[in-house]
């Protein structure tokens, strides 16, 4: 029998490669994705299959994290072995202006998913993944940040994490639930959401090189990041559901860098470099060839509160799960910037056949 999992967030950055490797071990995966009033699963259309073919292993169901009686009904339709929460309002930013959406999706949503299994009386068929984060962590207490750091969460998203994080370890010593915290942090792929600072930075250094844009603003520049490769972290969170027993793990790469080394390196890889001048709001990078400012802090971009520094130790998971990542920060950008560039390439020549090309950045 092909085991089966569930994905929601299916639409997502890590649903997409998730999704992709699972039906890669040969499991039939159900994902759950939104309505919405536009297509918006470009970032699975490649595993798309007409349900009118023969053996077809990938199924898409419409549901929402907030609606209790749609989750129910799709895992007791699925039946699966997995089920993988990934569906949240993940934007950390938004947060502060979506609160109480944020709790509901992320603190709730998760809630709801652990109580339709426990509904349908699946306790001991299915095994649960929780993304959990390394927002968690937030104000430092300590690094590098390991499963046994104290949380200081720092925003609405982190608060409504920390509930996700708690009723899936309460879920699991209640009801002896194969249950699990994978405590993930930042990985980025070139299928990351535009408006999250890698990718933000990635697409506007492609596109400021290829005369597209004039500037890039950003928020913190101070801000430190230990960034791994999404392909790479996705696979952790299926060894996590292979285990004799649940545990949470930290997943990291265990090196830590700036957003404005972020910038650096991208825009290294177009062979424009960068000077620094001033600082705090006024800080500004200049592309040393030319002299003209192509970086600008933009305090619209600051958050109320702020997560200074994540370092992860991903000791614990190298040891028990035999998992490290693959590839390395100059890899990552890299890989990134290539693919932007490739696509500011493309609406290039859309433009110049007369049509428009989306000129939207936050
Ligand atoms: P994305 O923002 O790319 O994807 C989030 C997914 O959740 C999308 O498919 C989105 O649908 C869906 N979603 C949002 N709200 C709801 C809802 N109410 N009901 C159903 N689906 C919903 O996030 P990532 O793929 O980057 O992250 C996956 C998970 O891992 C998230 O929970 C995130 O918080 C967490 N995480 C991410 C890290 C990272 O660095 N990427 C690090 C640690 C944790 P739609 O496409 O329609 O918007
Ligand atoms: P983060 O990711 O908040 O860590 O959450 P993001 O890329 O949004 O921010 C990282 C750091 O960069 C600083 N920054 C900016 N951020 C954005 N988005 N836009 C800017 O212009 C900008 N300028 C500076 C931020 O202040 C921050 O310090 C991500 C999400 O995927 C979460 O869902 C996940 O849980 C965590 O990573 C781990």
């Amino acid at each position: 029998m092909k085991k089966r999992a569930l994905v929601t967030g299916v639409t997502g950055q890590d649903g997409a490669y998730l999704c992709e490797f699972l039906l890669s071990k040969g499991y039939e995966v159900h994902g759950i994705k939104r309505r919405a009033s536009s297509f918006n699963t470009d970032r699975i259309d490649h595993l798309y299959q007409d349900r009118h073919e023969k053996n077809v292993h990938f199924f898409l169901h419409y549901g929402d994290m907030t609606d209790s009686t749609n989750l129910i009904r799709i895992i007791q339709e699925a039946q699966p072995d997995e089920i993988y929460n990934l569906a949240a309002q993940s934007h950390v930013k938004v947060s502060f202006e979506t609160p109480e959406y944020t709790a509901n999706s992320d603190a709730l949503g998760t809630l709801r998913l652990l109580e339709a299994i426990r509904i349908l009386g699946m306790t001991e068929k299915v095994k649960f993944y929780q993304a959990s984060t390394s927002e968690l962590y937030g104000k430092v207490q300590e690094t590098p940040q390991s499963e046994t750091t104290p949380f200081y969460p720092r925003s609405p998203y982190a608060a409504a994490k920390l509930y996700g994080y708690w009723i899936t370890v309460n879920y699991r010593e209640a009801y002896n639930m194969y249950a699990c915290n994978g405590i993930l942090f930042n990985h980025e792929s070139p299928l990351r959401g535009e408006t999250f600072v890698t990718r933000k930075i990635t697409r506007a250094a492609a596109r400021i090189k290829l005369g597209l844009q004039d500037k890039l603003y950003l928020g913190n520049l101070d801000a430190k990041r230990d960034w791994g490769f999404a392909g790479d972290y996705v696979q952790a969170m299926w060894l996590m559901l292979q285990q004799e027993t649940p545990e949470d793990f930290v997943i990291a790469t265990g090196e830590t860098h700036s957003v404005r080394e972020f910038v650096d390196r991208a825009f290294h890889e177009l062979n424009i470099d960068i000077q620094w001048q001033g600082s705090g709001v006024d800080e500004k990078g200049i592309d040393k060839k030319t002299g003209r400012v192509i970086v600008e802090v933009d305090p619209r971009y600051f958050r109320p509160t702020e997560v200074e520094l994540l370092l992860g130790n991903p000791a614990k998971a190298k040891e028990k799960l035999g998992w490290e990542p693959a590839m390395t920060f100059s890899q990552l950008v890299k890989m990134m910037v290539q693919a932007d560039l490739e696509s500011a390439q493309k609406d290039i020549v859309v433009e110049r056949e007369g049509f428009p090309i989306r000129n939207y950045y936050e």
